[in-house]
């Protein structure tokens, strides 16, 4: 692929920084990742930075993601020793296994404290996602409720807000804003996609080939049941159909892919072509494990 995606928003350092200092301040890390790109919208630096502390990871916006997809990727994910539950911020759903598996987060906290003789501490959490993943609409769903902030407690960082989500647990609320590795072009690829980079640095056409590539692969007959068109194995072709079926015409009447690409986008990531998932596990394990040998 000729064109590179590449983002690298300012202040990045000093949100790693403020990340890291929050985390000192938390019980349990609740991580969230989109659903359709569950491997690409994970922040690998979390790991190091939250190292022994239970994690529980959500496979957001899993309303615009394959179920089955969903499944595998919940899979590997408890493998790997998160507590993992696909949700849907927006609606609500999954909410009780939410609360269910925070609990069981924190039960260990708990245990460790009753040891040491620390009674009735409430446990401590903090949200972190990369931008776009959900995280202030997922604060605001599953915390909305409980929006009595507990203002500053002795001891904790001045300025800093706590919602108590229930009796046993505060969540911060300022989420933390990491960022996706971009060494990889793939990954790029994938945030471009779902539409987590500036529109402007990308070639909108250029996506919507590899949309059209994407789904014709991986779900075919998806473009042909919501547009009517007839797929093919050429992307370009593809795209000339749709924007013919659409009727994306430039002045003197010539076919405006660039137009064409930008609808078919956005029908995408609004879920309106249908439920799909970038990312198959097998792919990424795969790859993890390839990038896994080069580096030792
Ligand atoms: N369909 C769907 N959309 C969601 C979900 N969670 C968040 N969104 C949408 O994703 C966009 C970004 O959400 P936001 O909470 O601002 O992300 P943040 O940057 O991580 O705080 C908004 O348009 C939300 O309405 C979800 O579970 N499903
Ligand atoms: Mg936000």
């Amino acid at each position: 692929m000729a064109m590179q995606y590449q983002w690298y928003p300012g202040h990045m350092t000093k949100a790693k920084r403020q990340i890291q200092e929050d985390l000192k301040l938390v019980d349990v890390i609740i991580e969230l990742v989109d659903a359709r790109i569950p491997y690409s919208s994970k922040n690998p630096d979390i790991q190091a930075m939250a190292a022994n502390k239970p994690r529980v990871l959500l496979l957001n916006k899993a309303d615009l993601a394959d179920a089955k997809k969903n499944t595998l990727w919940k899979e590997y994910y408890e493998n790997q020793g998160y507590l993992v539950v696909p949700v849907n911020s927006k609606s609500g759903d999954g909410a009780k296994e939410v609360g269910k598996v925070i609990a069981q987060a924190c039960k260990e906290k708990t245990e460790r404290d009753r040891k040491k003789g620390i009674l009735n501490r409430p446990v401590r959490a903090m949200v972190v996602g990369i931008p776009n993943v959900g995280k202030s609409t997922f604060i605001n769903t599953f915390a909305g409720k409980a929006i009595a902030k507990t203002g500053n407690k002795p001891g904790v960082t001045k300025g800093k807000q706590w919602i108590r989500l229930n009796k046993d647990v505060e969540l911060l609320d300022t989420p933390g804003i990491l960022w996706p590795k971009f060494e990889d072009q793939s990954v790029g690829l994938c945030i471009a996609l779902i539409g987590s980079i500036n529109d402007e640095i990308l070639v909108t056409t250029e996506l919507g080939f590899e949309l059209c590539r994407f789904l014709t692969a991986e779900y075919p007959g998806a473009l042909t049941a919501k547009y009517g068109i007839e797929e093919c194995q050429d992307a370009n072709e593809l795209l000339q159909r749709f924007a013919k079926k659409r009727a994306c015409l430039s002045k003197g009447g010539v076919l405006d892919i660039d137009k064409a690409s930008g609808f078919l986008l956005d029908d995408f990531r609004n879920g309106k072509i249908g439920q799909f998932t970038l990312e198959q596990v097998k792919q990424r394990v795969d790859k993890s494990e390839n990038e896994k040998t080069v580096s030792e």
